[in-house]
C-alpha cells in the first residue's frame, strides 16, 4: 500500500490488461468464502500479467444499494447508510487482509453521489432514447419484502432473496424495453469466449421461438372480429379442433358486449383470481381446466367453424394469449382435449428416412401401403422376426396391404405366409400410418412407404408349412434385442415407442401433411410458411425475456431523475440537476402501499422549478415568476442499476464531465 504497488501504471504505448472481478454486495457478515475463491484466481491472474510487463487494471468496489442492506437495517435499526459504510469498511479490511492485488484508488460504491449521478445520467439517456415506458401491469411483488421484482428476482415462484412466494400485483412502474435488443443479444453471443453452457443459459433467457401470428374471425360478434394466435406450428392449422384463449382476452370481449354465461363468467373470475396468487410460466403444470365460452371461430385454412374455449393454460401475457389448439400434435392442448372429449385430429404423418439407403433424387418414386406385424409368444415373452442370410437383414414380418383388405387382415396375412403361423389374437393397432421413405436397390427405384404396425399375441404354436421358401430364418427375439438402426425397419423406434404406452398420440415430431387439402404430403417444415401465407398469417418471433420492471417501492436505492408535472406529465431533470440525492429520512421501512418512503417527504418530494429548451426540468426558486411545482419519482432504481455499468467507470473514476472519458473507454474496454 504505501508503495502503491497495485495502482494502475497507465503507460501508452504498454500492452494493456482489464482483470474485472464481480464486485460483493457488502452485507452485515463479511465475506462468505465464496469471495476469495474467485478473487484469488484473479489476483495470481492479475499479478501475472503484471510480472509479463502488461499494464494492469485490476479494480474493486462495491454494490451497496439494494433490499438486503436496507433489511439488515431495519433489523438492526440501523439508518441503511450508516450500515452500508460499516459494512463496506469490514469488507475492505478483510480484501485488503487476504493481501489481494487492487488499485484502491479507483473504488468505486454504487451508493456515493459521485457515483449515482451517472446511473441516473444513463437512465436519463434511455429515457431520452425512448427506451424508458411507465406502465401498470401486474407484475410481481413480494408481500415480505413489500416491492415488486424483476423475473430474475423470482425463483419458482418464490422471491430469490427470502422465499415468499411472490403475488402479481398492479402497480405503477417503470420498465426499461430490453426486448428491442433481444435478437442483437442472440446474434451477439456468437462473438463471445464463453463457456457453451453459459452461453445456452443465456440462449434459453432471452428464449427465442419463430413461429407464426394467425387471425381467426369470431362469428358471434356484429361487427367483423377476430382473434391473433401465436403458433410455433403454423403447419398443424388443418388440425386446429379448438381455439384456447386466455381468461383475461374473454374477459376484454365481454367488457366489449360479449353476453357470457354465468358460468364462463365464473371461470374467468376463479382463473384470474388462482393467477393471481401464483407466478407461473405456461410450461408449469397446472390442472389443465377450462369452459366453453359460447363464441366461435372459423378456422382460416378450411372454413370449419371451432369452439373457443377460456383455458387457464394459456397464458396472457405470452404471445396473444390465445392458442390455435392441435391436440394431435401439442401434449397441453391433447390432454385438455381428452378431459373434455374435444376432436383429435392428425394432421401431421410421421416421417422416417432410411439414411443407409435414402431417397435419391434422380429415381421415381412409388408410393406403398405396408402392414408390419409385431407379435409376442405371451408364453416366453418373445417377439417374431425374420433373418434373411442372403440380404443380411433381420426385420419383423412385413408386406403389401392388398386392394381388398385392411392392415389388420394384411399383417394376419404376412405373418402365416412367411412364418406360417396360424393362431394370432389381435391385441391393437400401434397408432396412425408412419411414413418411411428409401431407396429400393433391387427394384432400381424410390419407395415411400405408408405403414400401419399390428399388435398380435401368439395364441398357440399351430404352425401350416410354407408355400414357399424365402430364405428367412424365423426367430424369437427378446424386446431388448429390438435396436432400431440393426433391423431394417426404419420406422421401428417409432413402434417401440407405441408399444411401451397405451397412448399413440399426441405426435410432436417432425414429419408430412395430411388431411391438410391441398397440402397433403408437403413436409412440415416448408408447409409452416406456405400455410401461413396461404391464410394470411405473418411470421413471427416470440421471447421469454421481458422488458425490464425497473422501479422499487423501498428507500435504500437511486432516486429517478425524474418529476412529474401537475398533469402527472413526466420529466427528466437537466444535467445540472444531477445526483438528485437519495435525502435522509426517519423512516424507511416500507410503507406497503406501493409507495416507497421517499413519498412521505413533502420537502423533498415537491420542488419548484420549470421546463428548459430541451423539455428538461430546471429547478428554481419558489418566487420565481415562471415557478411551478412538480413532485419527485418516489421509486427507487433495482440494485442492478449500478451493476450495470460499474466496469466502465473503474476506468475513470473520478472524472466529473463524463461517466467515462471516451479514449480511456477505447483503451482499457
Ligand atoms: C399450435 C401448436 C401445434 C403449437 C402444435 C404447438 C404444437 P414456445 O415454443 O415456447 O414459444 N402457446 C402460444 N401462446 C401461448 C400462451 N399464451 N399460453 C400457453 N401456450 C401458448 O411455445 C409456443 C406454442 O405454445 C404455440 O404453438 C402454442 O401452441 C402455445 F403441434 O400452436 B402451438
Amino acid at each position: 500500500q504505501d508503495n502503491n504497488t497495485y495502482v494502475t501504471s497507465d503507460n501508452p504505448g504498454k500492452e494493456k490488461f482489464y482483470v474485472l472481478d464481480m464486485f460483493p454486495y457488502p452485507s452485515g457478515e463479511g465475506l462468505h468464502v465464496g469471495h476469495p475463491k474467485g478473487y484469488i484466481a484473479t489476483d495470481i491472474y492479475a499479478r501475472q500479467k503484471r510480472m509479463q510487463g502488461f499494464d494492469v487494471l485490476h479494480p474493486m468496489g462495491f454494490d451497496a444499494f439494494g433490499l438486503p442492506a436496507e433489511q439488515y437495517a431495519i433489523k438492526n435499526k440501523l439508518n441503511p447508510r450508516v450500515a452500508t459504510e460499516k459494512n463496506v469498511a469490514n469488507y475492505k479490511k478483510q480484501l485488503e487482509t487476504l493481501g489481494l492485488d487492487y488499485d484502491w484508488s479507483r473504488e468505486v460504491n454504487t451508493t456515493d453521489p459521485g457515483f449515482y449521478k451517472w446511473t441516473q445520467w444513463c437512465f436519463k439517456q434511455m429515457f431520452k432514447a425512448g427506451l424508458v415506458s411507465e406502465n401498470y401491469e401486474p407484475i410481481n411483488w413480494c408481500p415480505k419484502d413489500m416491492t415488486g421484482l424483476a423475473n430474475e428476482d423470482v425463483e419458482n415462484g418464490l422471491c430469490e432473496r427470502c422465499g415468499t412466494p411472490v403475488e402479481k400485483k398492479p402497480l405503477r412502474q417503470w420498465s426499461i424495453r430490453i426486448t428491442d435488443y433481444a435478437d442483437r443479444l442472440l446474434e451477439d453471443l456468437d462473438k463471445l469466449d464463453w463457456e457453451p453452457h453459459i452461453k445456452e443459459l443465456q440462449r434459453n433467457w432471452i428464449g427465442k421461438s419463430e413461429g407464426a401470428e394467425i387471425d381467426f374471425v369470431l362469428n358471434n360478434f356484429e361487427q367483423d372480429k377476430s382473434i391473433a394466435v401465436f403458433t410455433t406450428r403454423p403447419d398443424t392449422l388443418y388440425g386446429a379442433t379448438y381455439l384456447a384463449v386466455s381468461a383475461e382476452r374473454v374477459q376484454e370481449w365481454i367488457d366489449a358486449g360479449f353476453q357470457a354465461n354465468d358460468e364462463v363468467k365464473e371461470f374467468i373470475k376463479t382463473t384470474q383470481e388462482e393467477a393471481k396468487n401464483k407466478v407461473t410460466d405456461y410450461k408449469t403444470e397446472v390442472e389443465k381446466k377450462g369452459i366453453e365460452s359460447g363464441i366461435t371461430a372459423t378456422n382460416p385454412a378450411n372454413g370449419q367453424e371451432i369452439p373457443v374455449w377460456v383455458a387457464n393454460y394459456v397464458l396472457s401475457g405470452y404471445g396473444t394469449g390465445a392458442v390455435m389448439a392441435v391436440p394431435a400434435h401439442d401434449e397441453r392442448d391433447f390432454e385438455f382435449a381428452t378431459k373434455y372429449n374435444l376432436p383429435i385430429k392428425e394432421v401431421v404423418r410421421p416421417y422416417v428416412v432410411d439414411h443407409i439407403n435414402a431417397p435419391r433424387e434422380d429415381k421415381e418414386t412409388i408410393v406403398r401401403q405396408n402392414a408390419h406385424a409385431i407379435v409376442r409368444d405371451p408364453k416366453t415373452d418373445k417377439y417374431l422376426i425374420l433373418r434373411n442370410a442372403e440380404h443380411g437383414w433381420d426385420t419383423v414380418v412385413i408386406g403389401g396391404v392388398e386392394e381388398s383388405e385392411d392392415p389388420i387382415e394384411a399383417a394376419r396375412r404376412e405373418v402365416m405366409e412367411e412364418t406360417g403361423y396360424t393362431n394370432l389374437k389381435y391385441i391393437r393397432t400401434l397408432g396412425n400410418p408412419v411414413q418411411a421413405g428409401y431407396f429400393a436397390k433391387h427394384k432400381d427405384q424410390n419407395r415411400v412407404a405408408i405403414s400401419t404396425c399390428v399388435y398380435f399375441e401368439l395364441v398357440d404354436d399351430t404352425q401350416a408349412a410354407l408355400e414357399e421358401d424365402e430364405g428367412n430364418e424365423i426367430l424369437w427375439i427378446d424386446k431388448k434385442d429390438f435396436v432400431p438402426g440393426k433391423m431394417i425397419n426404419s420406422e421401428l423406434s417409432i413402434w417401440l415407442e407405441r408399444l411401451a404406452s397405451e397412448e399413440n398420440i399426441p405426435y410432436t415430431g417432425k414429419g408430412v401433411l395430411v388431411n391438410s387439402g391441398d397440402l397433403d404430403g408437403l413436409s412440415f417444415e416448408e408447409a409452416k410458411s406456405k400455410l401461413t401465407e396461404k391464410v394470411g398469417g405473418v411470421l413471427k418471433s416470440q421471447y421469454k425475456l421481458r422488458d425490464w420492471v425497473f422501479a422499487r417501492q423501498r428507500y435504500w436505492g437511486e432516486p429517478f431523475p425524474i418529476v412529474f408535472d401537475e398533469a402527472r406529465k413526466p420529466y427528466v431533470v437537466a444535467d445540472s440537476e444531477l445526483p438528485v440525492i437519495l435525502p435522509d429520512v426517519e423512516h424507511y421501512e416500507p410503507t406497503g402501499t406501493g409507495e416507497s418512503p421517499l413519498a412521505n417527504i413533502s420537502e423533498w418530494l415537491e420542488v419548484y422549478g420549470r421546463i428548459n429548451e430541451d423539455g428538461e426540468f430546471v429547478s428554481c426558486d419558489k418566487t420565481d415568476p415562471d415557478a411551478k411545482l412538480f413532485k419527485r419519482e418516489t421509486n427507487t432504481m433495482p440494485q442492478w442499476a449500478g451493476s450495470s455499468w460499474y466496469y466502465l467507470r473503474y476506468i475513470d473514476p473520478h472524472n466529473k464531465e463524463r461517466f467515462v472519458d471516451a479514449d480511456k473507454e477505447k483503451k482499457w474496454s
